[in-house]
């Protein structure tokens, strides 16, 4: 499965930084269950979650297997990118490729790393980059249009939908808006995201703050979270250099290491964590002797998906999923004392799954 977040932001900022650290800590991880690095710019990493620590505990499984999603380090956004400046061609095509946005933003005064504008200011920081980012979209909508409005003209019903999206879309583009800003109808959701817009795809600011700041943020990182509340955008605030050196710790040492900088778990967690919720993507389990495991779906899969993620059997003959409430399940302290307490619901093709469910799926074959 391929969900990803391209890590963009203008250079020095550290986005490199913070995806070594994330595949090396992948890494280090990877005696545990299997796993692969794609290209040497997309990495694979799993998603912290304790509840599969506390489900393996009950379920007494020999295996835990985490969710997984992808990170892509997008270089070449400089000035001019939506142009073809730098890498820009490149850098364009990667993007798109990409399901949410991870917006890196420098935070960090430190004289030694040159600033490719010559201050640190994180706000204007992202206003180049969204000013990039929007210009392509631009380009690219003003360039798709012109057949679409013939073919409106002549009467097409789709083209008619397709041409008042555009327009939408290029409204909101013109008056420095991104695309993400519209007000949509439910149905229009999808066909809108297939416009393949750049700044149509979620977005999440990560301010790299000085290593002092790591536990609590700083006035840099502050002004990009009130940006980012105003946007409905998500903001976490780290240290890529605690995290490049958290990542080569030995998972021993590494407790003591974040106590000491006040720091309850490493900022990947909480980054992975953002950019999993970021992509829509919720978690269910399924815990028996041999593993526990996290599968993911995105929000609001109905039962038979859920199955559909396990196997494409599951899913063709679904009949129903035997499914416990995770809080359920560890208060009753698993599938028997669940099943005894009237707490595992029989549920049928037209449930929603809700994150957290422990799922065991009845099907025929
Ligand atoms: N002081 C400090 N330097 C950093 C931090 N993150 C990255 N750097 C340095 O900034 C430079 C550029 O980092 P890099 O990750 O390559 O940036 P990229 O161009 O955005 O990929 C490197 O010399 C890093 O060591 C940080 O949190 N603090
Ligand atoms: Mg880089």
């Amino acid at each position: 499965m391929g969900f990803k977040c391209g890590i963009v932001g203008l250079p020095n900022v550290g986005k490199s930084t913070l995806f070594n650290a994330l595949t090396q800590t992948a890494a280090a991880q990877a005696a545990n269950y299997p796993f692969c690095t794609i290209e040497p710019n997309v990495g694979e990493v799993a998603v912290p979650d304790e509840r599969l620590d506390r489900l393996a505990t009950i379920a007494k499984s020999a295996e835990i297997i985490p969710a997984r999603m992808n990170f892509v380090d997008i270089a070449g956004l400089v000035r001019g990118a939506s142009k073809g400046e730098g890498l820009g061609n490149q850098f364009l095509a990667n993007i798109r490729e990409v399901d949410a946005i991870v917006h890196v933003l420098r935070c960090f005064e430190d004289h030694d790393v040159h600033h490719v504008e010559g201050r640190i200011h994180p706000f204007d920081d992202a206003e180049t980059v969204d000013t990039e980012l929007m210009l392509a979209d631009l380009d690219s909508i003003e360039r798709r249009i012109v057949p679409i409005e013939k073919k409106a003209r002549a009467g097409e019903k789709e083209a008619k939908e397709q041409l008042a999206l555009m327009s939408n879309a290029l409204d909101l583009l013109r008056a420095g808006r991104p695309a993400r800003a519209a007000e949509l109808k439910p149905k229009e959701a999808e066909p809108y995201r297939q416009l393949g817009l750049i700044t149509q795809k979620p977005v999440l600011y990560v301010c790299n703050v000085d290593e002092a700041s790591a536990a609590t943020g700083n006035p840099y990182s502050a002004t990009i979270e009130e940006k980012a509340k105003r946007e409905g955008a998500g903001c976490v605030a780290i240290s890529a250099r605690i995290e490049e050196e958290v990542a080569q710790l030995d998972a021993s040492e590494r407790g003591d290491f974040l106590a000491h900088l006040g720091l309850e778990e490493p900022g990947l967690n909480r980054l992975i964590r953002a950019g999993y919720a970021l992509l829509g993507l919720i978690t269910f389990f399924t815990a028996g002797p041999k593993e526990t495991r996290a599968w993911t779906v995105t929000k609001g899969a109905r039962a038979p998906q859920a199955a559909g993620a396990i196997h494409t059997d599951f899913e063709k003959g679904f009949i129903r999923a035997e499914t416990i409430a995770y809080l359920d399940y560890v208060a009753l302290n698993g599938e028997a004392g669940a099943r005894d307490a009237g707490r595992m619901r029989l549920e049928g093709k037209d449930y929603v799954v809700a994150d957290g469910d422990v799922m065991h799926f009845r099907f025929s074959a």
